[in-house]
């Protein structure tokens, strides 16, 4: 251990683990020099070692500015009017700020935000309308967003290309039309790019199709993503929404049998896969939402940086169900919820 001993498994085996115990036999383990390991006593102790890791307290939500749980349902469609042409034209404002974001009770990040929250606003808009936004770099770095979905060259979002890095105190207006219809995203794309990324400046752009989809009870957005809080290029938490284990400690409410749709993007930076996995039960996937079939039937799915898809599923039996990452590791510190069924 020695020197070796990073943040990272402070974090580990500290902030993140309700059971000090715990903490101390994993780094004894982890001690080059220890005795050999005797038979693990079977205390009530050791017994409370094998529960969930969680976290203890709770984040100052009011003063991070979001909760993940609100974060959920909060579709953006921004400041709607008509043009002449009879196009919908949705106009939002998005400010780069610099903030401290509490990840975990007591452990604070300086964060490069859009609109203060990570992630950023929920972009929801129909295929073919007209989306502007209003962007001004307020942080001290350079900035810009860069859409996934078809848009000119100049509205690109990269840095050399049109107005190319948005300097701080600058502004520009990226416009252009809602296509293709699915779930995209969108990140700023200044270089060092993961850095941008891992900082926070991401979200989920929702671009529906013209005839909609089939209706449901419930929509939920679960932007999946990781926190370096020491910048060594590793992520010490990782989540869906930013705080680590919140939906283990909120249950996300559901009724049985109500359809529930989830619009889930990937935007974990330095791990090369995320994964999603839904207890007793199964999901239609419908990858990048760009076709209304979906591709495949199943309890678990990956994903790489930028990916996404829209899950569908319900529950037909009230209690509580898990749904985590399928890297073990990711859900031991943080990406690891329930769903509070009932009837
Ligand atoms: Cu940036």
């Amino acid at each position: 251990m020695g020197n070796d001993f990073s943040r990272r498994d402070f974090i580990r085996t500290g902030a993140l683990s309700v059971l000090g115990t715990a903490s101390a036999v994993a780094l004894a383990k982890t001690t080059a020099n220890a005795a050999p390991p005797a038979q693990e006593a079977h205390t009530e102790d050791a017994h409370a070692m094998h529960g969930m890791p969680a976290t203890v307290g709770e984040v100052n939500h009011e003063r991070n500015g979001f909760d993940p749980t609100a974060i959920l349902t909060d579709f953006d469609y921004g400041q709607a009017t008509k043009l002449e042409n009879g196009q919908t034209l949705r106009e939002y404002s998005f400010v780069a700020v610099d903030k401290l974001i509490e990840i975990a009770p007591g452990i604070s990040f300086p964060a490069w935000t859009y609109n203060g929250r990570i992630p950023g606003p929920t972009i929801r808009c129909t295929e073919g309308d007209r989306i502007r936004i209003n962007f001004t770099n307020g942080s001290t770095h350079p900035h810009t967003i860069h859409f996934h979905g078809f848009h000119p060259a100049e509205m690109d979002g990269v840095p050399g290309v049109g107005p190319g890095l948005i300097e701080p105190g600058q502004s520009f207006i990226y416009e252009f039309d809602a296509e293709p219809f699915g779930l995209h995203l969108y990140h700023c794309h200044a270089f060092p790019l993961a850095r941008h990324i891992a900082k926070g400046l991401y979200g989920a752009f929702i671009i529906d199709p013209k005839q909609g989809r089939p209706a449901v009870d419930q929509e939920f957005v679960m932007v999946m993503n990781g926190i370096d809080l020491d910048f060594d290029d590793e992520n010490d938490i990782y989540a869906v929404n930013t705080i680590p284990f919140h939906y283990q400690n909120h249950p996300i409410q559901v009724k049985v049998g109500e359809k529930i749709r989830v619009y889930l993007v990937n935007l974990l930076e330095f791990d090369a896969i995320n994964s999603f996995h839904l207890h007793a039960n199964f999901f239609y996937y419908y990858p990048t939402g760009t076709s209304l079939t979906p591709t495949e039937f199943t309890d678990t799915i990956m994903q790489a940086q930028a990916q996404r898809g829209i899950l569908e599923f319900s529950f037909k039996w009230p209690g509580t169900y898990m749904f985590h990452a399928h890297k073990t590791e990711f859900a031991e510190l943080g990406w690891n919820g329930n769903f509070e069924v009932t009837l």
